[in-house]
């Protein structure tokens, strides 16, 4: 059962697509009052648990902390961090009572989970022009499949977007595209996509190639084809500001960017310079944005990725002018009236400075809407200009794509990846609170910068992260500018890391089924032990296993120098070890605790007792893995694979009942 309540003037998100009828009167579960904003309460009972927040910092239980949907530009993210790229307002309470929220609402919104009192969630706002939808299910799995449903399908990306890619912010010629490639085939290390990052471009410029680089860029695409290998570039939000350059004279010529109170195009300093954004709430501005993807599709370009679409801003030029004046009454001053931390504040206040976002405005059916009330809107539309584009161009034909910020309703036309994460092990413990939580949200191709971006890395945190990488249907190594180069090849013995991603393309095919299941029946590819082991206490607490698909529980080493880990097993399972050697060994274990050793070069991982999971035989490229010559893990009978051509959209699903042959 699902109530949708209207309060004020909602702004349409078109984050639900199903159409419910608005309930009169006060909503079941929570007491919300509106005497100052939004408040919408619950008490929490001693047990209660609260998943949700999709790319949240912290926890599976979200309990005990506050949270805040603002989508925001932080690399340096950490367990107190209250805001991350994307913003997922939707919450299930599992305990005493469970229902889940949903709350429809582009800006601001606070989830206090029991951070200022114990016992008290709250979800606060200070202007009340929103949804908010309540859903009552048996069981916090069926509230999720409820929530799922009225949000829409979730987008598919081409089955080679199941492969393994290779990223680093910081190749510019075609040489180092090239050497990335020859790295990965003279250490025989199965890859299908390459990611371009800024430097592909001219001056950053958004749709352009670099001149003295890729003069002959549809060759070079074509060159790298030949290799398996798709190269996929990134697109910026900000379009710079260049006399001559198209993108930006169309923008300005049909009024498509967003801007300043006094009608003149707001103006942000980015990647290229000062920039304009384009405005994509505005149906217009979007189509034409879109549009401007063509350009590289025409080029042979088959995915994308949208990033600084909180959107971030390097600083504005009133901003860097107050800040300026401060600099210059502070050079004059010598009484001691203005002091160094405020000059620092000043400074590093620049960037990302919440306050832009009241500078600026979008065009939406024709009156002008601050860019503070619709803020977490703004990647979701980025996306959406792709995704409609995509449509256009062939409505049958899929597309690589995922953004880093994001609001429920993307979910529809595209992935994620969860932003610019840090060579910490703690981020990469986040990623396993996170993939849960991200799902419920209904964003199923996602994945995070393995190795992490940030910081110089280690081998083995990279080889920890892929042995959760192997499993996350986005599967990306990515670093940032200036950091440790973290290629596999870059370190001793390239073969652990070819084992590693190996056992990746063996997984394809049970992980697409997974993915394609997971799409058609409004379920979670990951989720905690807790939401099938309802009745576990134990299971209940587990922040650090996941279970995969219905067969599968994960169990990473999440430590450095760790040789293995304690697991809890719910029940009896097989534990599944691909050792080094290419051998692999399964071992029946009893339900309880034990100690499993995980070493940095195997893949270890469990199965469910009664259940079968699908395993193909080595490929190097997606096209080449054989989804008929499958041998059999786990100690079941039978597995249903889900497949479908893994290039159009049009329903060409498969769905097979596998008996296996012993
Ligand atoms: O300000 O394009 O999250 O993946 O490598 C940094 C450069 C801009 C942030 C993205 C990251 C990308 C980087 N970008």
């Amino acid at each position: 059962m699902i109530w949708k309540y209207k309060y004020g003037h909602p702004f349409e998100t078109e984050a639900v697509i199903e159409n419910i009828k608005e309930s009169e009167g006060i909503p079941p579960f929570v007491t919300v009052d509106l005497q100052q904003g939004f408040r919408c309460r619950y008490k929490l009972s001693k047990d209660d648990i609260v998943y949700g927040l999709g790319e949240a910092a912290r926890g599976i239980n979200k309990r005990g902390h506050c949270y805040i949907s603002n989508a925001s530009d932080d690399p340096d993210h950490m367990e107190s961090t209250k805001s991350m790229y994307g913003a997922h307002n939707f919450i299930v309470v599992a305990g005493a009572k469970n229902f889940g929220l949903f709350v429809d609402y582009p800006a601001k919104l606070t989830f206090d989970i029991g951070y200022t009192f114990t016992d008290i969630l709250e979800i606060i706002c200070p202007e009340a022009d929103l949804y908010l939808y309540v859903i009552e299910g048996e069981t916090p799995y069926e509230i999720v499949k409820q929530f799922r449903k009225i949000i829409g399908r979730s987008y598919i990306p081409p089955k080679f977007a199941f492969g393994f890619g290779q990223s680093r912010w910081g190749y510019k010629t075609k040489e180092d595209f090239r050497r990335a490639a020859d790295g990965y085939r003279e250490n025989h290390i199965p890859i299908d996509m390459i990611y371009m990052d800024i430097d592909y471009m001219q001056d950053f410029k958004d749709f352009t190639l670099n001149e003295e680089h890729f003069k002959d860029f549809p060759e070079f695409v074509k060159e790298m084809k030949t290799r398996n290998i798709r190269l996929i570039p990134i697109i910026d939000a900000g379009v710079k500001i260049e006399e001559g350059y198209r993108v930006y004279e169309e923008g300005v010529r049909n009024g498509y960017f967003c801007k300043r109170a006094d009608g003149s195009n707001f103006v942000a300093a980015v990647w290229p310079g000062y920039t304009h954004f384009p405005d994509v709430l505005n149906p217009e501005a979007r189509r034409w944005f879109g549009g401007c993807y063509r350009a590289l599709i025409n080029q042979g370009i088959e995915g994308f990725w949208n990033d600084m679409n909180e959107p971030a801003i390097f600083y504005t030029p009133e901003g860097l002018e107050a800040a300026s004046e401060l600099m210059r009454d502070y050079i004059e001053d010598e009484t001691g009236r203005i002091s160094i931390f405020q000059v620092r504040e000043a400074l590093t206040g620049l960037q990302n400075n919440p306050n832009y976002y009241e500078d600026f405005y979008h065009q939406v059916d024709g009156r002008m809407v601050r860019h503070d009330k619709v803020h977490n809107l703004f990647g979701y539309n980025m996306t959406k200009a792709a995704g409609e584009e995509f449509e256009r161009i062939d409505p049958d034909r899929r597309f690589l794509l995922f953004s880093r910020s994001s609001y429920i309703g993307m979910h529809r036309y595209g992935g994620i990846w969860t932003g610019d994460n840090k060579s910490w092990w703690s981020h990469l413990g986040l990623i396993v609170h996170q993939l849960p939580a991200i799902n419920m949200a209904g964003f199923l191709y996602t994945g995070p910068d393995l190795g992490g971006f940030g910081a110089d890395t280690t081998r083995d945190l990279v080889l920890r992260f892929l042995q959760i990488g192997v499993f996350t249907p986005l599967m990306r190594n990515h670093s940032a500018l200036g950091t440790r180069e973290q290629e596999p090849y870059q370190f001793e013995r390239p073969e652990d890391f070819r084992h590693l991603i190996g056992l990746r393309y063996r997984l394809v095919p049970y992980l697409y089924s997974e993915y394609l299941k997971a799409i058609e029946n409004d379920t979670l590819m990951f989720k905690a032990l807790a939401f099938e082991y309802k009745d576990d206490p134990i299971a209940s607490q587990i922040e650090d296993q996941l279970l995969l698909g219905d067969e599968i529980m994960l169990a990473p080493v999440l430590t450095q120098n760790a040789t293995g880990r304690a697991v809890y097993l719910p029940q009896a399972m097989t534990k599944v070890v691909f050792h080094a050697d290419e051998t692999i060994e399964q071992i029946p274990m009893d339900a309880g605790w034990h100690f499993v050793d995980y070493p940095l070069n195997e893949l270890v991982f469990f199965i469910r007792p009664g259940k079968a999971v699908p395993l193909a035989k080595a490929a190097r490229r997606v096209t080449d893995i054989d989804w008929n010559a499958l041998e059999w893990l786990g100690d079941g009978r039978e597995y249903t694979l889900y497949d479908d051509d893994g290039t159009t959209k049009e329903d060409t699903l498969i769905i097979k009942n596998l008996e296996r042959q012993k």
